[in-house]
């Protein structure tokens, strides 16, 4: 029989688990200034970090040339999620993020492939403070089961939703920077009472290797981009797929990305209606 307790066996039954310590002073003290860095210079005079407003946070792409400690965490990780996820993944989304407010309750995704989320809080976060709830197991729920009760209603005020995010009996995950709390995607998740925290993220989706799996993947990848998006940062040196993943990664994810249309969608974000303007980037190599 296999270990109940186990990080795999925990990953599998509650969708979650937590790799305490994962990051190690030196590399946490690089990430964490690499992150206030690319942050503050990819929104330039639209950086902010107060709440409020119409943004959730920013959300910039970190595996370009100004983030080479976030491109080598993604690589250093990318087999310790395989081993917890049970399959051969590929990166799709990378990012430092500042996380203005609080986030209600939902999945990040409804597609029916494996995927999961490695993130990295750069702020001790408890209960009170911001930390990742979640509702363990809910992961293999119908995600309908329990959208009418955490997403059907609207809410009277700005009040009234804070009080209903906390009233679900959840488990918030305490964490210390360096820790990396690894999510199933389909899982329930939320976040209370929190302001303007660092986060590095990074999700990956089953590398497919039969044509059935690969159509969910080419799905599951469109959907991660958005064509009209209006960014808040200069995509010049802050690309979805940059240098640190192309060049410093196993060639076969960026082959992948780009045969399966994420290159392509992820592209079209950022450049569609710009035109082509990669000026800081260095050129496409592994193919
Ligand atoms: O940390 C939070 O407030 C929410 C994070 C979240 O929803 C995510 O990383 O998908």
């Amino acid at each position: 029989m296999s270990d109940p307790f186990s990080p795999s066996a925990h990953f599998r039954a509650f969708g979650f688990v937590v790799l305490r310590g994962a990051i190690a002073p030196a590399e946490l003290d690089a990430l964490t200034r690499e992150s206030d860095r690319a942050i503050r210079d990819a929104t330039g005079d639209r950086y902010r970090d107060d709440a409020g407003g119409t943004s959730n946070g920013h959300y910039i792409p970190a595996t370009g040339e100004r983030t080479p400690v976030s491109a080598a965490m993604v690589r250093r990780l990318a087999p310790a999620l395989e081993r917890l996820a049970g399959v051969a993944l590929l990166p799709a989304v990378v990012e430092h993020n500042l996380l203005f407010d609080q986030v209600g309750w939902h999945t990040d995704t409804a597609h029916a492939v494996p995927s999961l989320h490695a993130v990295a809080y750069l702020e001790e976060l408890d209960e009170r403070s911001g930390a990742l709830r979640v509702l363990p197991g809910s992961q293999h729920l119908d995600e309908s089961v329990l959208r009418e009760v955490l997403q059907g209603q609207p809410f009277r005020d700005d009040a009234t939703w804070r009080a209903a995010v906390a009233a679900v009996p959840a488990h918030a995950i305490a964490s210390r920077p360096g820790d990396v709390i690894v999510f199933d995607e389909h899982l329930w998740h939320a976040s209370h009472g929190g302001r303007d925290r660092h986060q590095w993220s990074a999700s990956f989706v089953l590398d497919p290797r039969r044509p059935a799996e690969e159509l969910a993947v080419r799905r599951y990848l469109a959907s991660q981009f958005d064509a009209g998006a209006e960014l808040d940062y200069d995509p010049t040196h802050y690309p979805w797929y940059g240098c640190g993943l192309r060049d410093g990664c196993p060639p076969r994810w960026y082959a992948q990305l780009r045969r399966l249309g994420a290159v392509a969608a992820a592209d079209a974000e950022q450049w569609g209606a710009r035109g082509s303007g990669r000026a800081g980037e260095a050129p496409m190599t592994a193919e």
